[in-house]
């Protein structure tokens, strides 16, 4: 331990620690910009986090980088002199320079560390603003799913941090230099055509609105607002856990019942639920891969993951014959909804229209794959992210945490059992999979549902589960962010693995902490554990927690498919992959 002083009060430092971690210790606030402390990420680029020292047995003060710089016995820091905060001001103006000043305009506008910091040093003159070098820098509009507009880029380089070391996908660079520098794409590629994945995990640590989604909630409006359309609304497991923070409920929050009565005020004609797509998903991969591991062919990488599948494409295309052929929750939901929804209910399938919430703006690429457009009709017409169905809300003035909780009223396809519900974390896939597999093997349930040994939070998890029968014992893996995920890509792949069948969720946590989640300020994925718990909290909690046992699942197949993976469910339910 060592003794410093800041602002005249002692504090007790720790050796190796910076003197922002220090001040953050001792809740002593020093504004920051490009550090994030989370991701290990302290470029000291912004220079706003600047405070003045002074070392023991020396005369003279000087200004340094808090974020970089060490603790030291003996050293007294001041963090608010009226030098200090000028110097910080000027920072700020020139980060302004040739900065977009339409703050209007910006989806991130009152949600933004560069608003806060500003507010903070109190900025009130912007006298090096240069319109011709704002229009200069690029927008980046080629993606469905991501914009990156240069014109609100602060250099942070957070972006280019997450995807190298975080998601080891290494697409984003930095781009020219001096004041011109900015964050590109390798090879002077775009967005769209890149090695970019689209799981947004940049967008979640951009602390302005230089990354984002892109917006569709005037489209999803209009959807609801044209009396000639059906407008079908369907959200996913991990929504209803990641949502109620927005309008000050504790993280991780259960708020599905006020996000179906926010459904119907905004005028949704009907309301489903991704969880009944996530059984029904089950009930085809999971026999999907009982007649594979039959056939020997292994393994089997389950496919509900669009950013997963964005990366084999464009990295690994060699192991798409290893991809379950069966189409996402979302996808499926969508396919039903404007085929058998329609049968049942006696409406014309041509005036629905299909939105899906999610937590993940990689959905956005996955509704316009040319595989999920049939005769020009998407069977997902518009994705709206979790951040996008949050700015919806908050335009509408409708206030969730005041609104009475609904429920879910469609006979069809709306129902779920906690099977379903578990999708949205590492892991609820494989042992939602493995609930059914077993049943469909023996004849009878699985003893102990909850698969302990499947709970970790590791980016990679084993185990060898014993399922009976004419299958046996199968090798199991779950893999959560991209980086755990070619490791064990790489091992498939030089034949040294024995796996039968492999999750894979691109995003760390799974969809609980997908890149269309809302943003935290100040840190990344705080609240993985919390709605991993609540959504582990509702599997407990409901009657049913099967996906065979799902009546709306059943009806369905009795009714209208026959039974998984027979010839309709496979031309509605199953897919393919290209590159
Ligand atoms: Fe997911 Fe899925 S779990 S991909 O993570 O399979 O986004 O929540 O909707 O489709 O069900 C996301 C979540 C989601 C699909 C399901
Ligand atoms: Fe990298 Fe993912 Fe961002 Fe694409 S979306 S640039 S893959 S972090």
């Amino acid at each position: 331990e060592l003794t410093a002083t800041i602002n005249g009060k002692t504090v007790a430092g720790r050796a190796g620690e910076t003197i922002l971690d220090c001040a953050r210790r001792h809740g002593v606030y020093i504004p920051t910009l490009c550090e994030l402390h989370d991701i290990d990420h302290a470029p000291g680029t912004c220079r706003v986090c600047l405070v003045e020292i002074k070392m023991k047995h020396a005369d003279k003060t000087h200004l340094v980088a808090s974020c970089t710089t060490p603790m030291q016995d003996g050293l007294a820091i001041d963090t608010r002199t009226p030098e200090l905060r000028e110097m910080q001001r000027l920072q700020v103006e020139l980060l302004l320079a040739d900065h977009d000043q339409d703050c209007a305009t910006c989806i991130r506008h009152g949600k933004c560390d560069l608003q806060d910091v500003a507010q903070f040093v109190g900025l009130r003159q912007n006298r090096f603003f240069d319109p011709a070098r704002v229009a200069a820098r690029p927008v980046d509009e080629s993606s469905p799913a991501l914009i990156r507009n240069m014109k609100r880029c602060i250099r942070c380089q957070r972006c280019i941090a997450i995807c190298r070391d975080g998601q080891g996908v290494d697409a984003l660079i930095q781009i020219n230099s001096g004041l011109d520098t900015a964050v590109g794409l390798r090879h002077g590629l775009t967005q769209k055509n890149s090695a970019c994945v689209t799981c947004g995990q940049c967008v979640l640590v951009c602390p302005t609105g230089a990354l984002g989604e892109r917006d569709e909630t005037d489209r999803a409006l209009e959807m609801m607002y044209d009396p000639e359309l059906i407008t079908v609304v369907q959200f996913a497991p991990a929504v209803r856990v990641g949502f109620g923070e927005e309008f000050g409920l504790p993280p991780g929050t259960n708020v599905e019942g006020q996000i179906i009565t926010a459904l119907r005020m905004l005028g949704a004609s009907i309301v489903l639920d991704t969880n009944w797509g996530a059984d029904l998903v089950i009930m085809e991969e999971g026999t999907e891969l009982l007649h594979r591991l039959k056939e020997r062919k292994r393994p089997t990488f389950s496919s509900c993951c669009p950013a997963w599948i964005n990366f084999v494409e464009r990295h690994y295309p060699d192991i798409m014959p290893m991809l379950s052929s069966t189409k996402s929750p979302q996808q499926c939901v969508g396919a039903l909804a404007k085929t058998y929804l329609p049968e049942k209910m006696g409406i014309d399938p041509a005036r629905i229209r299909v939105i899906s919430i999610m937590p993940c703006i990689a959905k956005k690429d996955e509704i316009v794959r040319r595989q999920l457009i049939h005769d020009g009709v998407p069977e997902v017409d518009v994705v709206l992210s979790t951040r996008e169905f949050a700015r919806l809300l908050q335009r509408e003035r409708i206030d969730l945490k005041s609104l009475e909780p609904s429920t879910f009223d469609n006979p069809y396809m709306s129902e779920y059992s906690g099977a379903g519900a578990i999708f949205g974390t590492t892991g609820g896939v494989m042992e939602a999979a493995l609930r059914t597999m077993y049943y469909v093997v023996n004849g009878r349930e699985l003893e102990h549902i909850e698969i302990e040994q499947l709970r970790g939070f590791e980016g990679v998890r084993t185990a060898t589960v014993e399922l009976g029968g004419d299958i046996g014992a199968v090798k199991i893996a779950m893999c959560h962010g991209l980086k755990p995920t070619r490791q064990i890509v790489e091992e498939v792949r030089s034949g040294k693995s024995d796996l039968d069948f492999v999750e894979i969720m691109a995003c760390p946590g799974g969809c609980v902490d997908g890149g269309g989640t809302l943003r935290s300020k100040k840190a990344y994925l705080p609240y993985a554990l919390k709605r991993r718990e609540t959504l582990f909290g509702i599997d407990k909690n409901r009657p049913v927690r099967q996906s065979h046992r799902n009546a709306q699942v059943q009806a369905l197949y009795r009714d209208y498919l026959g039974a998984p993976n027979s010839e309709k469910a496979h031309h509605l339910l199953h897919t393919y992959y290209t590159d």
